[in-house]
């Protein structure tokens, strides 16, 4: 198939899923096409089959607003024209999906014109926080309608679209995935000892340091386990939220064991480094960077909100409390970190979970079985 995926260039769950997925289906023997701003982030070597359309987005004084919608749907319309797109699959739906909606409406103006089938994909925040928002409500609303395929990355999110959108279009849960063979646990004793050099236990937290991650949440956790144990957390990531975490270290007391190491291309010799994931968002429709932990056989404490429970099995590769349960998830951090044949039972399990139930291997087929359908039925349509 010749496959067209747009997604967001920036550190995050949707833009990283959207260039995995590119990768697996190239190597699977697609010819893929990535849309977006600038080059995402995990698309660093070239790939057959693999290709990356930059989306110009003009400026003119007269704009106080750059002009994405359009320029992103026009390049839609070309790429599809030039490359004959089957499908184009609009990872996040604001504005991806409208975007999307626009190409095919011009596409399909043109005489004889090939059209793509659009699949929008949701992903969390496109629908719980911006797509519920009065200000973009109808207009997403519309457009994931208009789609000729919608998935989502959980059932939790499947529910929220429902509730909050109120669309009445069939949604497919496709959950997110990871590479099991480079996301493994390896052998980093020398890191681990520069960052722990006197054998404190090690807690990490991986985000883009949004308020929904609640990152500043993260270290008041870890200062109540530091009260109880040597222990260092290393924060990886960058975002609004950072310098708050930061304070809340400094008051606390705890700044010299917290670690700010900002944003990293190469987040798996960190996490083969900790002990204890803290994930203690206030809403999460997957948790994409808790099952790369859980790949590097890293448990997880989190937040039992949205698609959390689908991942994380409580008590078995992690520890839910209650969102605003800090109390708890210290215990449930002091439960794992104190108890060593728990941690390593735990550990095993969840790598065996991301492997049996998360891995690429197993997930990008669901894609590709999906795109067959949505494709079947347009035929059956003509
Ligand atoms: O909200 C973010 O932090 C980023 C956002 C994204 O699209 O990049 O993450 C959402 O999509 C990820 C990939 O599907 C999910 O793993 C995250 O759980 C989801 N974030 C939230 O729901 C808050």
């Amino acid at each position: 198939m010749n496959i067209g995926i747009v997604c967001y260039a920036s550190v995050g769950g949707s833009g990283i899923i959207a260039t995995e997925l590119g990768k697996v289906l190239a190597s699977r023997g697609h010819r893929v096409h990535i849309l977006s701003s600038d080059t995402p982030v995990r698309l660093n070597d070239y790939q057959p089959g693999l290709s990356f359309h930059r989306v110009e987005t003009p400026s003119y004084p007269l704009f106080r607003e750059p002009q994405y919608l359009l320029s992103l749907a026009n390049k839609i319309v070309q790429v599809s024209r030039d490359e004959r797109l089957d499908i184009v699959h609009a990872h996040y739906a604001i504005p991806h999906a409208t975007a999307g909606y626009l190409a095919r409406q011009i596409l399909s103006s043109a005489p004889d014109g090939e059209v793509p089938r659009v699949i929008t994909t949701l992903h969390g925040t496109d629908i719980t926080l911006l797509g519920a928002d009065p200000s973009y409500r109808e207009t997403v609303a519309f457009c994931i309608q208009q789609s000729d395929g919608v998935t989502a990355v959980s059932e939790s999110l499947k529910a929220d679209t429902y509730r909050a959108l109120g669309v009445e279009c069939d949604i497919r849960v496709i959950p997110n995935f990871v590479d099991c063979t480079l996301n493994q646990r390896r052998d980093v004793g020398a890191l681990r000892e520069r960052l722990a050099p006197r054998g404190q236990a090690v807690l990490i937290h991986v985000s883009n340091f949004r308020p929904v991650k609640r990152p500043a949440a993260a270290v008041e956790v870890f200062a109540k386990v530091r009260r109880r144990m040597p222990a260092k957390l290393l924060m990886v990531g960058d975002g609004p939220d950072r310098p708050r975490a930061a304070e809340v270290a400094r008051d606390l007391g705890v700044a010299v064991d917290v670690e700010f190491l900002g944003e990293q291309e190469q987040v798996v010799p960190l996490l083969s480094v900790a002990d204890v994931f803290l994930l203690p968002s206030e809403q999460e429709s997957f948790g994409l960077a808790a099952l790369e932990a859980m790949a590097c056989e890293v448990p997880v404490v989190a937040s039992r909100v949205g698609g959390l429970p689908e991942v994380i099995e409580d008590g078995v590769t992690g520890y839910l409390p209650a969102v605003d349960d800090l109390d708890g998830m210290a215990a449930a951090a002091l439960t794992l970190l104190t108890d060593t044949p728990r941690r390593r039972a735990m550990a095993a399990a969840a790598r065996r979970t991301a492997v049996e139930r998360y891995s690429d291997a197993r997930i990008a087929p669901k894609y590709e079985a999906y795109y067959e359908e949505v494709l079947a039925a347009r035929t059956a349509l003509l």
